[in-house]
């Protein structure tokens, strides 16, 4: 029986947030850097919050099998910054038009349309800087991270592939099939790619891959059905961002197709799942399994 996210979670996730917090103020140009504009864009995006789970994912899944803490840390940093370019983009008038994120006004809402847009690509041109950096680690390792990774954000059932499902779909009847193709792009892809970096990195064998993609796959999509959950039974304050606006704009989502008892029970099969494709490695992947219950019970 996997563990439920215990009592200490919260104190664990705060302690590695401000850890990789740290690194991300080390790799991001400082404000007055010039160009200016650009890299206050980018600051105020990336430190208007945010949970920092890839990177703590990305961190835990290579210390499952002892990878180098500062090469993780780098990593999981890179997986915010792409994270961050995706939340800046997605709000962006021709997309979500969203004027919250995080808590804070949106980054177009401050900076302009065409800075957001283009932190957004500056935020993912940094990521493959900081994951290419001479002496990043294993220099193989990475180029087969580098390979994943650019998959799993891109349009072939990646994260931008998702998205452009996710857009055409609106408004139209979406099959439960294309619903879980556009989360499982659009979200599912990242988080797992995300679980699959860190025991790259750490030199996982293709067995151990296999468990790790395993569970990174249905935390991915338990994710976005969690996400999905959110938008219907939070509020503005708690998520920091808009909610409501799936139906709004008529997406297609788990509580629409499946209804909300449903989709919970779905959401929670999924990470019992996940959990269980940990087994082998014992207590040494209870924070993964931790984890994997949070993603699901979360409240924002
Ligand atoms: C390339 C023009 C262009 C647009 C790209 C790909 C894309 C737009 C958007 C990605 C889709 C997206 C934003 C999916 C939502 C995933 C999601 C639930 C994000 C929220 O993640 P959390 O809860 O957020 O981890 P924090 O703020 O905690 O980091």
């Amino acid at each position: 029986m996997s563990p439920t996210s215990s009592a200490a979670i919260p104190q664990y996730l705060d302690k590695q947030r401000l850890q990789v917090d740290a690194e991300l103020e080390r790799i991001l140009p400082g404000a007055g850097e010039y160009p200016p504009s650009i890299h206050q864009a980018m600051r105020h995006s990336v430190f208007a919050g945010g949970k920092r789970l890839r990177p703590i994912l990305c961190l835990e899944s290579g210390r499952l099998f002892n990878g180098d803490e500062r090469s993780l840390r780098r990593l999981g940093c890179a997986l915010e910054l792409i994270h961050t370019y995706s939340l800046i983009h997605d709000d962006l008038p021709a997309l979500d038009n969203d004027d919250l994120r995080r808590g804070k006004p949106s980054c177009h809402r401050v900076f302009g349309e065409a800075t957001a847009i283009l932190a957004g690509d500056a935020l993912l041109t940094l990521a493959f800087e900081i994951i290419s950096e001479p002496g990043a680690g294993i220099e193989e390792r990475r180029l087969e991270v580098i390979h994943d990774l650019s998959h799993a954000i891109g349009t072939r059932a990646g994260m931008v592939g998702g998205q452009v499902v996710d857009l055409e779909t609106a408004g139209h009847t979406t099959s439960a099939e294309t619903l879980d193709y556009i989360h499982s792009a659009k979200t599912g892809s990242f988080i797992r790619a995300a679980v699959r970096s860190g025991a790259l990195d750490a030199g996982a064998n293709p067995e151990d891959l296999g468990r790790l993609s395993a569970y990174g796959g249905r935390i991915g999509l338990a994710f976005q059905i969690a996400d999905d959950l959110l938008d219907v039974t939070s509020t503005r304050e708690e998520l920091g961002k808009s909610v409501g606006k799936d139906d709004q704009q008529h997406k297609a989502t788990y509580p629409a197709i499946h209804g909300i008892e449903e989709s919970r029970r779905i959401a929670v099969q999924l990470v019992h799942e996940a959990c269980q494709a940990l087994e082998p490695y014992g207590d040494r992947a209870r924070r993964l399994q931790e984890l994997a219950h949070f993603l699901i019970e979360r409240t924002h």
